[in-house]
């Protein structure tokens, strides 16, 4: 048996429980000197994009547009590029609202993501009375005629918004383009890119975070069908709308791995998490922190600038305030942007690998994930064997109180056995820390 010692770097790991305990005053210091002081600019260090939804009728906002000008460097038009708003008759298409848009944008030397190709909702009315064939060709004719306009133009589009069903069904959601026959959504896919072909393609949803959620599974599959068949996608939109009710997932950053690794990138397309102070901030975090964690996350995008210009205002859910000042959620994102730890001094982490090449054995990685003030995940990769257990080994006072994608079972409070169940080689948990962020130690065996 060989046993590796690492010393880790002070990569990603964070205290949030510092964070938590220092409050406000600390959520609000200014970022380190050297330190990237935008948005834009601390994630353009890891070759990201931090972007926001623009509404054209703000563009006149003194207070709006600074902030835009300053901090972001990818904006979405959060309607006007809709299909009600490009082609309210049929066959006569409107630019105006979203050309002031993508104009400011590109002025500005910002990027933009194209939102939405085609959706079942914001249709105009005379879209919505039709069904069959004549709606299938509209639905392409639109894809088109908008895609070609702006060709050229686009980072990426949002080519289909909202197609799979919430619940536990996994499948996609009755509507009238989903009655034109399940093969809809390729179709839009293929005439997006015969229109745009430099743009990247997306498939964008909301409640596609969680990975045990059917939905969730059911995106990827179709994700997996496409790139198995060559349907032309790039991308997936995970839009992030949390709130108490549906709180950032602890396994976020095993789906947005999982997404990448079926070879698309992954992109927080609009982002805006409900509450306030350190709580909001602690979330904002994680959820920063995940996208970076994936090498093929390539942006964030706030869905608005101050709270005022939520969609749902009342849950204060973004980065700025009513009156265009920066929230402890600002920071605590920036500070992750520029090293990845919030702000806070990272403690130092070490981790045992253990494998037993002889007897045909198998090898347990450990990699970190997301980390909350009182918890944090890990992950283990198992390589070398199909048929493995992995005895996790946590140290007092840590507990582990989540697990996914293995079947676990306890030799003791602090030693957990894995052993697959079918998810892959790769499964997932979550540790109480209790203060203590060193990492467990794993070991493989062939069973
Ligand atoms: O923020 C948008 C709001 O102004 C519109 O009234 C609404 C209409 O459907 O759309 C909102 O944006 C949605 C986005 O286009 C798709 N994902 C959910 C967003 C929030 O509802």
């Amino acid at each position: 048996m060989t046993l590796t010692v690492k010393s880790v770097a002070r990569v990603s790991l964070v205290s949030t429980l510092v964070l938590a305990a220092a409050g406000a005053a600390l959520l609000s210091a200014s970022p380190a000197s050297g330190a990237a002081s935008t948005l834009a600019a601390a994630a353009q260090q890891s070759g990201r994009y931090f972007g926001t939804a623009v509404a054209a009728n703000k563009l006149g906002d003194s207070t709006y547009t600074g902030i835009l000008n300053r901090e972001f460097d990818m904006v979405t038009a959060e309607n006007e590029m809709k299909m009600d708003a490009t082609e309210p008759n049929q066959g006569q298409f409107s630019y105006g609202n979203a050309d002031r848009i993508v104009n400011q944008a590109r002025n500005q030397g910002k990027r933009v993501r194209g939102h939405a190709l085609a959706w079942h909702s914001q249709q105009p009315g005379w879209m919505q009375n039709m069904s069959g064939t004549a709606l299938r060709n509209a639905m392409l004719n639109h894809v088109t005629q908008v895609a070609t306009y702006y060709r050229g133009k686009i980072y990426a589009w949002d080519v289909v918004n909202e197609a799979f069903a919430d619940g536990s069904s996994g499948g996609r959601r009755d509507s009238n383009l989903q009655r034109t026959g399940n093969d809809w959504i390729e179709a839009a896919f293929r005439a997006a890119r015969a229109a745009d072909p430099g743009a990247k393609l997306c498939y964008n949803d909301y409640n596609t975070d969680n990975w045990s959620h059917a939905k969730t599974q059911g995106v990827y599959r179709m994700v997996q069908d496409f790139k198995s068949r060559g349907v032309p996608i790039d991308c997936v939109g995970f839009q992030a709308h949390f709130n108490s009710g549906n709180p950032v997932p602890s396994n976020y950053h095993t789906t947005l791995q999982n997404f990448a690794a079926l070879g698309v990138d992954v992109q927080i397309t609009e982002l805006d998490i409900e509450g306030s102070g350190s709580s909001q901030a602690q979330q904002y975090q994680g959820v920063t922190q995940a996208c970076l964690a994936v090498a093929r996350c390539t942006g964030i995008t706030v869905w608005g600038i101050r709270d005022t210009d939520s969609w749902r205002a009342s849950g204060t859910p973004l980065l700025f305030d009513g009156n265009g000042n920066k929230k402890a959620a600002y920071t605590s994102v920036l500070n992750v942007l520029n090293d990845g730890t919030g702000g806070t001094t990272p403690p130092t982490s070490t981790t045992t690998t253990t494998s037993n090449p002889g007897g045909g054995g198998c090898t347990a990685t450990y990699s970190e994930g997301e980390k909350w003030s009182d918890r944090f995940n890990g992950q283990v990769t198992v390589s070398g064997s199909d048929n493995w257990i992995v005895t996790v080994t946590v140290s007092s006072p840590q507990r582990i109180i989540a697990t996914w994608n293995t079947s676990a079972s306890w030799e003791s409070a602090n030693v957990m056995t894995a052993r697959p169940n079918g998810s892959g080689n790769s499964f997932g948990f979550t540790i109480s820390h209790g203060g203590n962020w060193n990492w467990p130690s794993v070991s493989c065996r062939v069973a």
